[in-house]
């Protein structure tokens, strides 16, 4: 990462226990005035963060290995970003693209249309948050088709609006107690060959038997002609991190178009260099009809798009799609920067060169301790799945005193999966190598203090 500079230190620093007294303080306001259904995992609060580093209030200096899930992969005070957002906030913050539009909007479009795959003529609408782009992309799916049902996948996570929670898959804590939810959505079990992987002979199954699982249900529970849309994500994220085995995904797609079906790649979690490719559907040589994208779009700033065939998203009423401030000029100026950085840096070389790095360290420590079930994903979107020793029972007790562990050490890592026994690490994609060395190495600790006592 020579190319780049850093403003603050990149190195591990504790100063207090965490949390410090100032965070005690920020804590103690945040209970009197924050809503308690708006969690956070840290209980440190955050005065400044760059590179692979976060630094709270209390001048502690922790290692990132997060990104505020998947955002942050140019850094959370990328200069280039800096500068783009600095400049565009000096001259408006806001007309309404509805309004009156400008040139930052059209950028992104444009960039987002040459890098999401194939040949064919797109565009891209914007939008703020991943939902929120679901949603639309949902909408386009049946306004092109006239059909009405959508299928999603178990342990997909699409957003927490009404629509995006209804192709979600987890109750807890997404879910639970907010419904009704939008009907018309039907869900079938995906590829996940660690756990669901199994024949009834006990073969596992190959991509193209689970894809054909899926699609029987599809036809039977629902029809072909009914379809307006099948949603995937590439890799399920908040799901644990699953890569579908080979073959999956390119069956459903082909399934998709042989039947007039929408198929959209929800690439909010896996896109824009994570995976070591701009889009993580590249790696099968996918050509999703419509791409969602959001997260690491605006270098921390909220963005969001579908991006896909021009019949599709040309093909709905000019006022049809749309918002307030979906394409802010700020977000959009970020982005620009951020796309930018994102190829100057090539940031997808350097998501191959992280998972290589965590995947060595953590298969050998895999091969030690067995509680480990599998060490999984691509480029820096990696994971370990915690099972009880000797089985693939999931050990979400274990997952929680890694994290925990980890954290007191200063290096922050995230869990996730249907039963919450999955670690992942979204590292900044601008991390140096020391910092990352220095992140495996406290994580390696917690795992073998916790597999001691799982
Ligand atoms: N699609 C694939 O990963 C957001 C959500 C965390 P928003 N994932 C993190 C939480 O607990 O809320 C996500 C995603 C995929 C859609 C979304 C939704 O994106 O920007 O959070 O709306």
């Amino acid at each position: 990462m020579s190319a780049l500079s850093y403003r603050l230190p990149q190195a591990r620093r504790l100063l207090t226990p965490l949390p410090g007294p100032r965070s005690i303080a920020l804590a103690a306001r945040r209970s009197a005035a924050v809503s308690l259904g708006v969690a956070s995992s840290l209980p440190v609060y955050v005065a400044e963060a760059d590179g692979g580093v976060i630094v709270d209030v209390d001048g502690n200096a922790l290692v990132d290995l997060g990104s505020g899930i998947a955002v942050t992969s140019v850094g959370a005070s990328n200069p280039a970003v800096v500068a783009a957002v600095s400049d565009q906030v000096a001259r408006f913050t806001h007309t309404c693209f509805m309004i009156g539009p400008y040139e930052s909007y059209v950028a992104v479009a444009e960039e987002l249309n040459a890098l999401a795959p194939g040949a064919h003529e797109k565009r891209t609408a914007l939008f703020n948050s991943g939902a929120e782009a679901v949603e639309n992309a949902i909408k386009i799916a049946r306004y092109a088709t006239g059909r009405s049902a959508v299928v999603a996948f178990e342990h997909a996570y699409h957003g927490r609006t009404n629509l995006a929670l209804a192709v979600t898959s987890k109750a807890m804590p997404y879910k639970s107690g907010f419904g009704p939810f939008a009907p018309e959505v039907y869900r079938v079990p995906t590829s996940y060959p660690f756990r669901e992987g199994l024949n009834a002979d006990g073969s596992p199954m190959t991509g193209v038997e689970a894809a054909e699982r899926a699609i029987g249900l599809i036809e039977t529970q629902i029809g072909a002609s009914r379809v307006a849309a099948l949603l995937i994500e590439p890799i399920h994220g908040e799901g644990g991190f699953i890569v579908p085995a080979a073959g999956f995904l390119p069956e459903l797609a082909r399934w998709a178009g042989a039947n007039g079906v929408v198929f959209i790649a929800d690439e909010i979690q896996t896109g824009l260099c994570r995976t070591g490719a701009w889009l993580a559907s590249e790696h099968e040589g996918l050509v999703p009809d419509l791409v969602t994208t959001a997260k690491a779009l605006a270098g921390g700033l909220p963005l969001s798009a579908v991006t896909g065939r021009a019949e599709l998203l040309d093909g709905v009423h000019p006022g049809g799609l749309g918002g307030t401030y979906g394409g802010n000029p700020v977000a959009c100026a970020a982005a620009v920067a951020t796309l930018e950085q994102m190829r100057a840096l090539d940031l997808s070389g350097r998501a191959r060169e992280i998972g290589a790095a965590i995947r060595r360290r953590l298969t050998a420590l895999a091969t030690e301790l067995d509680f480990i079930g599998e060490v999984r994903g691509r480029g820096a979107m990696m994971a370990i799945e915690l099972v009880e020793p000797g089985g693939r029972l999931p050990n979400p007790a274990a997952a929680r005193a890694v994290v925990a562990s980890a954290l007191r050490a200063g290096v922050v890592v995230l869990s996730c999966g249907a039963y919450g026994n999955v670690i992942r690490l979204l590292p900044p994609l601008v991390i140096s190598d020391e910092l990352l060395e220095d992140g495996l190495s406290v994580l390696e600790d917690a795992l073998r203090e916790a597999a001691a006592v799982a």
